[in-house]
């Protein structure tokens, strides 16, 4: 039986970002390189001096370096600790939907659905059903018919597929669209939280440091419209012990889910309000 590793799940988010990300990144003129770069090294130096760092601890330093890399765990290094600030800088100036980080595990293409959705799924899948339902406005609460709402999530035991063995393709991963009201309706089951795997660098730092490695349970979303910015979010579940620590640092108030138990399973709504373009 294939196991999840690190360095598996590490390499496939690597490829991942390589195949999808780069496409059409402009080049940084090089005032600006040479300011942040510039900036970065400066923090670095300063660090050093303030703390006075070893050789010993250099050779940590840069030991560890070289393991992120060789584990494939830039994504998930960049994503835990330094996206959640670029999201916010990013989308400042928007008054419609709350965003929060994307993180590595993004696939697009999802399978595509209707309004009336149902996640790809396991025939035995494991976790508490639920119905994810909403409504996609503009500012001014208008519908926004055809919506597309991408939604991908962790299994009840906290992994991805394609990022994990042994899963699906597309398990918990699809493209639902909107009706003409904007409204959707996705049956899923209830993610489990997420636990940065132990055994890769990240996992490193994490013990050497005495953290915790875990991301409340959540729920990945890119919802988007024709003349709209699309917006890249997450919602949580009330009640996970993480909420208030969140080891990405994405939990926002406005993205707490309000979780209703019924009969056949968990309901829950979330509407969605999205920026004019
Ligand atoms: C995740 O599931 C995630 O959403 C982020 C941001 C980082 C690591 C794992
Ligand atoms: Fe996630």
């Amino acid at each position: 039986m294939s196991i999840a590793t690190a360095a598996a799940s590490g390499a496939s988010a690597t490829e991942r970002f390589q195949a999808d990300k780069l496409l059409g990144v402009g080049e940084t003129p090089p005032e600006r390189v040479s300011e942040l770069a510039g900036e970065v090294i400066a923090a670095i130096h300063e660090t050093v001096r303030k703390h006075q760092v070893t050789y010993d601890e250099y050779n940590a330093l840069k030991a560890w370096l070289i393991g992120v890399g060789q584990d494939g765990e830039w994504p998930l290094f960049l994503d835990v600790w330094i996206e959640h600030v670029v999201e916010e800088v990013a989308n400042a100036d928007r008054s419609g939907s709350k965003g929060t980080i994307e993180g590595p595990y993004y696939v697009p293409n999802a399978p595509k659905q209707g309004a009336r959705a149902r996640m790809p799924m396991r025939a035995d899948e494991a976790g508490t059903p639920l119905l994810f339902q909403g409504q996609v406005t503009d500012l001014s609460g208008a519908p926004v018919p055809g919506a597309k709402i991408e939604l991908w999530q962790a299994d009840a035991a906290g992994f991805y597929s394609q990022f994990a063995p042994g899963i699906p393709e597309w398990n918990l991963r699809i493209t639902a669209i909107a009706d003409e009201e904007g409204r959707y309706w996705i049956e899923t089951i209830q993610p489990a939280p997420y636990q940065i795997p132990t055994d890769g660098s990240c996992g490193k730092l994490i013990a050497a440091a005495g953290w915790h490695a875990w991301r409340p349970a959540h729920l990945h979303l890119k919802v988007s419209a024709p003349g709209r910015q699309l917006i890249t979010t997450q919602l949580y579940f009330p009640g996970d012990p993480h909420n208030g620590d969140d080891i990405a640092s994405a939990v926002k108030p406005e993205l707490m889910l309000d979780v209703v138990e019924g009969e056949a399973g968990n309901v829950t709504t979330y509407d969605f309000v999205l920026d004019p373009a």
